[in-house]
């Protein structure tokens, strides 16, 4: 039986990913990010299916290739194209089974699509789907949460072509999150409560790549620290580097910061959203606090660790000047990159719920789910506003001279310095194409607030 488990493009990852992507390695990466998700499909798939993966960031899909099933991923900004896809293998009288963010947000409508749905993991549901199959008894919804305790799989990476991708190796060691920010699907899909894989069995895995640099695709990698503590003691042997995404609580904890910069730690992304409490509060970040944020990442950087901040423009409580200052923070704090996301209410968050009910919405049109697109009404500001904020963060971020002043030349950061250079570059060929200016953190400032 030959099985076809699909990465549906978005406008994003077509559109800018690849491009730059493509730019940046002169021609030799086509995607950021192995999709992890399908490798552990195929990984858990029955071993007399034959499988193949098609990735829509790399290549196009054959709708004409010969497929008895059809498993396809999706996110909320991938989920038009996912639900196109299906309906297309659909009507060529393939299976088709649908899981992923999105699917598990919203398994009715994607039902509309596809013969199954799995909502949560695939280790707890797509073994139950194949079994089914077999013996002609489809379910039109399988949950996880029905399966009770399935450890995670190990993906199985034979079925991708590494060099197609940036990052060819990502290693996710954990599922769920203990905290429960509003606008977050993590939490909301995969629970609070934080699990996480064999210590050996991650590090098998990470052997079996050959690689020496890697990035863990998780949002929270301390999300039990005593557990964190001795996954990086295990690391230590394999005298690796790595990245990944914490929290800023993982400064209060010196042995933990010391391990892990001992375990190879370069860099770790912090969803730091804002440098406004009443954004924090508004976001139900609770441990998260304003004035605690340079002296946390003043920590971090003391142990050689680099840190890429993420924050979020749009909360009802921001302004112009409240999103200027979290650009200027970031300067001034020296991150090593950041980025400026557009607060998105995702399905299954409490922020979609609440957007809703107070008919914020402006479109339930997905694929403008991406970050980059106002899709609600904004409080304090119009969403033209919000957009060139963003927009304006980002030029000024990645300027030559906020590059030169965060970076400097001693000691020489050549993977940042490379970074920042791409993005700075990027930007402006992106503007250029478009014949227009990168709007500033100052013009936009002076556009009226509601
Ligand atoms: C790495 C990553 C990326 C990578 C690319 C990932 C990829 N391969 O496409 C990059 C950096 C490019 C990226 C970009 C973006 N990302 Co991202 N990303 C992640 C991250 C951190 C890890 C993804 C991963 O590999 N997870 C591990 C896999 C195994 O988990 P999984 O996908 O959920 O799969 C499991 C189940 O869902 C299920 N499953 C999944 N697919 C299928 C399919 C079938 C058939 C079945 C049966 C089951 C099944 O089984 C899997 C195994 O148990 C996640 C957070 C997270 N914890 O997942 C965010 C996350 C997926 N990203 C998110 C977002 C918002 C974005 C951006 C929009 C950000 C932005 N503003 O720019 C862009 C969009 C890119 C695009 N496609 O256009 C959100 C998605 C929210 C949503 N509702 O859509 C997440 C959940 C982060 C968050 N906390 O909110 N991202
Ligand atoms: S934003 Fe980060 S800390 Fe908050 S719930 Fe999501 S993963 Fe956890």
């Amino acid at each position: 039986m030959k099985t076809l488990y699909i990465n549906p493009r978005s406008s994003l990852n077509t559109i800018v990913l690849p491009e730059v992507m493509r730019d940046v390695t002169l021609g030799r990466r086509k995607a950021i990010f192995a999709p992890l998700n399908l490798c552990i499909c195929a990984a858990v798939t029955p071993k007399n299916y034959d499988i193949e993966i098609v990735d829509e960031c790399v290549r196009p899909v054959d709708f004409e290739a010969k497929a008895d099933v059809v498993g396809i991923t999706s996110m909320t900004c991938t989920a038009r194209r996912a639900y196109w896809i299906a309906d297309e293998f659909r009507k060529r009288g393939a299976k088709v089974v649908m899981g992923g963010i999105h699917p598990s947000a919203l398994p009715d409508e994607a039902a509309l699509h596809a013969d199954s749905v799995c909502v949560g993991e695939a280790e707890a549901t797509l073994p139950r789907f194949f079994r089914d199959l077999e013996s002609n008894g489809l379910q039109k919804i399988y949950r996880a949460d029905d399966a009770g305790n399935v450890p995670i799989a190990t993906p199985r990476r034979d079925v991708i072509s590494k060099e197609e991708y940036l990052v060819a190796n990502p290693v996710q060691i954990s599922r769920g999150c203990p905290h429960r920010c509003r606008f977050c699907t993590t939490y909301a899909i995969f629970g609070r409560r934080y699990r996480t894989r064999p210590i050996e069995d991650i590090v098998a895995e990470m052997k079996s790549t050959g690689g020496r640099f890697f990035i863990f695709a998780d949002d929270n990698l301390i999300g039990d620290a005593p557990w964190a503590k001795e996954f990086f003691r295990a690391l230590i042997p394999l005298g690796i580097q790595w990245a990944g995404q914490s929290t800023i609580l993982m400064a209060k904890d010196d042995e933990l910061l010391h391990l892990a910069k001992r375990s190879g730690c370069r860099g770790l992304i912090l969803g730091l959203e804002s440098t406004s409490q009443d954004a924090l509060d508004e976001g139900s970040k609770r441990y998260a606090k304003a004035k605690d944020y340079l002296r946390a990442i003043r920590k971090f950087q003391s142990h050689a660790i680099g840190i890429w901040g993420s924050f979020l423009f749009g909360f009802d409580s921001d302004t112009p000047k409240t999103c200027a200052e979290s650009v200027l923070f970031a300067e001034r704090a020296k991150l090593v990159m950041s980025c400026y996301p557009i607060l998105t209410p995702y399905p299954g968050t409490p922020l979609y719920a609440q957007f809703k009910s107070e008919g914020r919405l402006l479109t339930e049109d997905w694929s403008k789910y991406n970050g980059s697109t106002v899709v609600f009404e904004p409080k304090q500001m119009s969403a033209e506003t919000l957009r060139q904020l963003q927009l304006a963060a980002f030029g000024r971020f990645f300027s030559p001279l906020s590059i030169l002043r965060r970076l400097g030349f001693l000691p020489f950061k050549k993977y940042s310095w490379i970074a920042n250079s791409a993005s700075c570059l990027g930007l402006r060929a992106y503007f250029w194409r478009k014949g227009r200016r990168i709007p500033t953190l100052a013009n936009v400032s002076r556009l009226p607030t509601k």
